[in-house]
């Protein structure tokens, strides 16, 4: 048997709808990052109508969560947010980038699926910035620096005619984005053939960029949801150095297997640490949050030593 990649932490689920205290029927899709020492989880809840909010939960370990008692973003109400969030606001991601902290977020309406962008300072206030995407896109993180000046993004358009692929997108101000261009596309009869989305921020390491992503296998009771990685070149990240053939994370423990859609683990976080290792967070079937701990060093090795084509 292969040696597993990460290590689930042995209280999981780290947070679930009894821990919240408003009345949420999900915790999950959290990003999670550090803010002033502490680990600060924007998480996902479905409310009983089936649209959803953002959370905030905060820690000192990493793994012991508590919840705020107020929602920290629900849709908007000022256009154009108002129209374009009106079924809620998903899978919110969380970017360090010069001295901000920047929130990529699914904003779902009448039009579509896109992308919105929002920044705080504290995580007390948030501001919204603008919509950088059209429908249909979701899964969209932010690289934490800039690359020759302009912002970068994975981002990971719908399509009809080709299986959901991630693209990387550039910008001169994180409102105008172009360049557009295919970076990763799934792989026929693998665990990742019928779609592939940016799942966590991408991770500075010294052999390259670290990016954790979802991949999905259609079988006859539904589609099952993995995590893999990909190393992108630090200095140009349209370039795939490397992608696991393998995936790091699958659905084991029960409430990964069941829950709101069975058999998910999807991750929108994970925090790099001093120690080499990282803290990686997904959501559990879409009904809770769980954490575990993976070496970033084994897993930029994996990229590059059992690789698999990126397109
Ligand atoms: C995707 C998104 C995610 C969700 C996943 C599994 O399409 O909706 O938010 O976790 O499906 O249901």
């Amino acid at each position: 048997m292969n040696k597993p990649f990460v290590t689930r932490f042995k209280g999981n689920p780290i947070l679930t709808k009894d821990d919240i205290p408003y009345p949420v029927a999900t915790v999950h899709n959290a990003g999670v990052t550090k803010y002033q020492g502490r680990y600060i989880m924007l998480f996902r809840s479905h409310l009983d109508t089936g649209r959803s909010i953002i959370g905030l939960a905060e820690s000192a370990d990493g793994f012991h969560f508590a919840a705020r008692p107020q929602p920290f973003l629900t849709p908007g109400k000022e256009p154009p947010f108002s129209e374009y969030e009106e079924y809620g606001v998903e899978d919110p991601r969380i970017t360090l980038l010069e001295g901000v902290y920047y929130l990529t977020y699914s904003a779902y309406s009448r039009h579509g699926v896109r992308i919105a962008l929002a920044r705080t300072w504290d995580f007390q206030s948030v501001e919204r910035i603008s919509l950088i995407t059209q429908a249909d896109y979701r899964n969209t993180v932010l690289f934490p620096e800039r690359t020759g000046g302009r912002y970068v993004r994975l981002d990971r358009p719908h399509s009809e005619i080709s299986p959901w692929s991630i693209w990387i997108t550039y910008s001169p101000d994180l409102v105008h984005w172009g360049d557009s261009q295919v970076v990763m596309k799934p792989v026929q009869y693998h665990w990742d053939e019928m779609k592939i989305g940016p799942g966590a921020p991408p991770i500075r390491t010294a052999k390259g960029w670290l990016s954790i992503y979802h991949g999905v296998f259609p079988t006859m009771a539904g589609a099952v949801y993995r995590l893999g990685v990909a190393l992108h070149k630090l200095d140009d990240p349209a370039q795939v150095l490397g992608v696991c053939d393998r995936w790091i994370l699958q659905p084991e423990d029960p409430w990964e297997v069941t829950g709101y859609v069975p058999n998910v683990v999807f991750t929108c976080g994970a925090v790099p640490e001093d120690d080499g290792t990282l803290k990686l967070y997904w959501g559990g079937a879409d009904k809770v949050m769980c954490a575990g701990t993976a070496v970033i060093d084994e897993l930029v090795d994996a990229c590059l030593t059992h690789a698999r084509p990126p397109a």
